[in-house]
């Protein structure tokens, strides 16, 4: 083997493998994959992504971010499936060749490593960051999805530090919160479509979060959608549902789908991705035998979104 195939799909990895991982594609496939610095997080561990790109001129981009939520282990793991299949099938297989020809990918699949390693290490169900405010003694920790500038505090998001879902401080109080966005706002020209990866639940998710109404290019967004949902049916026979996120999870303030969907980026989802179960099932401790169905049915999703988007 090599070291692109040795990087094995079905484990979760501890944050310091996947970063190396990210760097041996950089540095085996120098013409196609650049390692690109997101941000620092709370405990000073660098924020890496990968940035796929077939030339040097702008395209339109395709972000996926993942590791949100510390918890959600799946998400990361499908993100670096999706890395190491699309780098694998440049110049082999005809579809993904025309997606990289098409986009430039830029795929984020730590957001929130302090969480991911605390979740590894200490407490399994962690979900926050690891960020402490004056004021707090006890708890640590922000909701890195409900710290986002755009409706910030509203619906769904909690003052009090010990909260599983604390907004933060103030808006991007989070230094990877603070930092992505920026990172969207000034290294991305041109961004067409946004996916966070969570799980779980098997839920396709467009905006708003922070209120029931639905937002103005709501129908094009659902019809992108319907065909992602169809697209992963028809690969893994996988159900996926689709709304709002007010509307199928609750009212969640501060997202960043919200704030993108601000901004005007067209396409913006977040996928609850694997088991769909709530009740007597796996949860957030997915076996990692299906990290690779999981991340086999996104990467079919979101090029449905992509072809659907080469159209308008
Ligand atoms: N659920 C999300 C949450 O932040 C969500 C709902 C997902 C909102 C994607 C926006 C984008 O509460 C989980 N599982 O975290
Ligand atoms: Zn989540």
């Amino acid at each position: 083997g090599n070291v692109i195939d040795d990087f094995d799909d079905e484990t979760y990895h501890d944050y310091g493998r996947m970063m190396r991982f990210m760097h041996d594609l950089a540095y085996h496939h120098p013409n196609l994959v650049k390692v690109i610095n997101v941000s620092r997080s709370t405990e000073n561990r660098q924020i890496l992504g990968v940035k796929i790109s077939t030339s040097s001129v702008f395209k339109p981009a395709i972000v996926i971010d993942a590791g949100v939520h510390a918890r959600e282990w799946v998400a990361p793991a499908v993100a670096m499936y999706i890395m190491k299949k699309l780098v694998k099938s440049a110049g082999h297989d005809h579809r993904l060749s025309r997606a990289l020809i098409d986009f430039d990918w830029f795929i984020i699949p730590q957001v929130n490593p302090d969480g991911y390693e605390y979740s590894r290490n200490t407490d399994r169900l962690w979900r926050k960051t690891r960020s402490r405010f004056n004021g707090s003694r006890y708890c640590l920790g922000t909701d890195a999805n409900r710290n986002w500038g755009f409706k910030w505090g509203e619906a769904g998001a909690n003052r009090s530090p010990c909260s599983n879902i604390y907004q933060g401080a103030h808006p991007f109080s989070e230094p990877e919160i603070e930092g992505l966005k920026n990172f969207l706002t000034f290294e991305i020209p041109d961004l067409a479509i946004y996916l966070s990866l969570h799980s779980y639940g098997q839920v396709w998710l467009a905006p708003w979060g922070y209120t029931g109404k639905r937002p103005d290019n709501f129908g094009d967004q659902q019809e992108a959608a319907r065909k992602a949902v169809g697209a992963i049916r028809k690969t893994s026979g996988a159900n996926y549902t689709f709304g709002t996120i007010a509307e199928v999870m609750y009212p969640a303030s501060g997202t960043s789908i919200d704030y993108l969907q601000d901004k005007g980026i067209p396409y913006i989802y977040g996928v609850e991705l694997r088991p769909q179960d709530t009740t007597d099932s796996y949860g957030f401790n997915i076996p990692a035998k299906f990290i690779k169905p999981t991340g086999e049915e996104m990467l079919e999703g979101i090029l449905a979104i992509a072809d659907h988007a080469l159209l308008k």
